[in-house]
């Protein structure tokens, strides 16, 4: 592949420019998107040697197409990977991945907080394909130490957690894990490669929505995985992406995300201001109970972020004093604010990960996972601070009558 503008190139530099020469290409500015499904063969021969892995060549997109593997170089080299795979959504990256890294009598070592989605694939998924799923509290590490067995393949994790915003110290845990013979995912959808670079700090495997930040404008939907061995890497696409799952990503959409990521850093940069400034505020009002947010000091881990993360991120979560009851009232009093699950867009999300994006967890699962059922999340966004604020303010005015 081409490395036009390649390694010793800054981060921003590379998102623009990364594996993509115009001169190759009739001089167009922007990559062509490839729609073909299929590709032809000159001869026989030729097809063959495709499918038995002895021709790197094109042959069929489920596989690898030219768009998807630009996208692909480009994930690699920003998160300083060794190959990357891209998917259909977050979930067809987190489940093809774990697919192709566990078999039948394999643990898996998870962390006690996850997206719902990804719970539910651990624990009502592959469960049922004889894989034994054990959580643990991973904000401290010990409790890693203690857990890992002779059959943990898979140490799993968010940081931060969604939706709770709990770390783990990826460096930690990695040694932990790797000492036990375990390899180590992490889901860095909260991050993005920009802040936070896990396979630097020692996972095996990085794991995104891009349907979040890196898309970043709420309109696709698309993940990937991100892999320091490029053996692994070759089995989840030829394995996890291919036989287990077909998840594949449109070409159309990996030029949107290729699209997203010339301004990552400059959305990034954003969100993390905004998200700071909005945190601080909820913070500092009465209605408010507590404020999970990463750059906050009061965070209890406020000094593990500053050591693995560039900037906090976009991402608050709160409960008010008045629980559930107004943590509800709050939200349908939201103006500007749009009550939606998802995150990283350009307009500020609020959700109610209890009845929302949590909703797979029962009860109980959600008290032992650390989600207060009051618990509410905000993406913070790109509008005017200003604007976002007085909504915030006159939705927690609402609150206190
Ligand atoms: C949400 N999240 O939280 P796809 N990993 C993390 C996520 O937050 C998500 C996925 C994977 C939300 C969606 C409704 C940390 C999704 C799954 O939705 O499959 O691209 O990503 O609001």
């Amino acid at each position: 592949m081409t490395t036009f503008k390649s390694s010793n190139s800054g981060f921003s530099t590379r998102a623009i420019h990364f594996g993509y020469n115009p001169a190759e290409n009739k001089g167009a500015l922007v990559p062509p998107i490839y729609t073909s499904s299929t590709y032809s063969f000159p001869d026989v021969a030729y097809g063959s040697r495709c499918f038995a892995g002895e021709e790197a060549g094109y042959f069929y997109t489920r596989i690898a197409n030219p768009t998807l593997a630009l996208l692909e170089g480009r994930l690699a080299s920003l998160e300083e990977g060794a190959g990357a795979v891209v998917f259909g959504s977050g979930m067809g990256a987190i489940t093809a991945t774990l697919w192709s890294m566990l078999e039948q009598g394999d643990e898996v070592l998870a962390d006690m907080t996850l997206y719902g989605c990804t719970y539910a694939f651990l624990n009502h998924g592959l469960t049922r394909f004889g894989v034994t799923v054990h959580h643990v509290d991973m904000t401290d590490p010990a409790n890693v130490a203690a857990a890992i067995g002779p059959k943990t393949r898979v140490v799993y994790f968010e940081t931060p957690a969604n939706p709770n915003m709990r770390l783990v110290d990826i460096a930690a845990v990695a040694a932990i894990a790797h000492a036990g013979g375990a390899k180590v995912v992490v889901d860095n959808t909260y991050c993005t490669p920009y802040l936070q670079q896990p396979l630097l700090l020692g996972a095996d495997v990085s794991v995104h929505s891009m349907t979040k930040y890196l898309g970043g404008h709420g309109d696709l939907t698309a993940g990937a995985a991100i892999f320091s061995d490029i053996e692994l890497a070759l089995k989840v696409r030829l394995f996890g992406l291919k036989d287990m799952t077909g998840a594949v990503m449109s070409a159309q959409d990996a030029h949107l995300v290729m699209r997203g990521l010339k301004t990552l850093t400059l959305r990034m940069d954003r969100h993390c201001q905004s998200a700071q400034v909005v945190a601080e505020m909820l913070e500092q009002h009465g209605a408010t109970a507590v404020v999970h947010f990463p750059g906050l000091p009061s965070c209890p881990q406020h000094e593990l972020a500053k050591r693995q993360m560039r900037q906090f991120g976009g991402m608050v979560a709160f409960e008010l004093k008045g629980g559930l009851d107004a943590g509800v009232r709050f939200m349908n009093a939201l103006k500007l604010v749009t009550r939606a699950v998802s995150l990283g867009d350009a307009e500020t999300l609020a959700q109610h990960p209890a009845s929302m994006t949590h909703s797979t967890y029962t009860p109980e699962e959600r008290a032992a996972s650390g989600i207060p059922e009051g618990l509410v999340r905000l993406s913070i966004g790109l509008e005017d601070i200003k604007d976002v604020l007085a909504d915030l303010h006159q939705a927690l005015d609402h609150v206190a009558v």
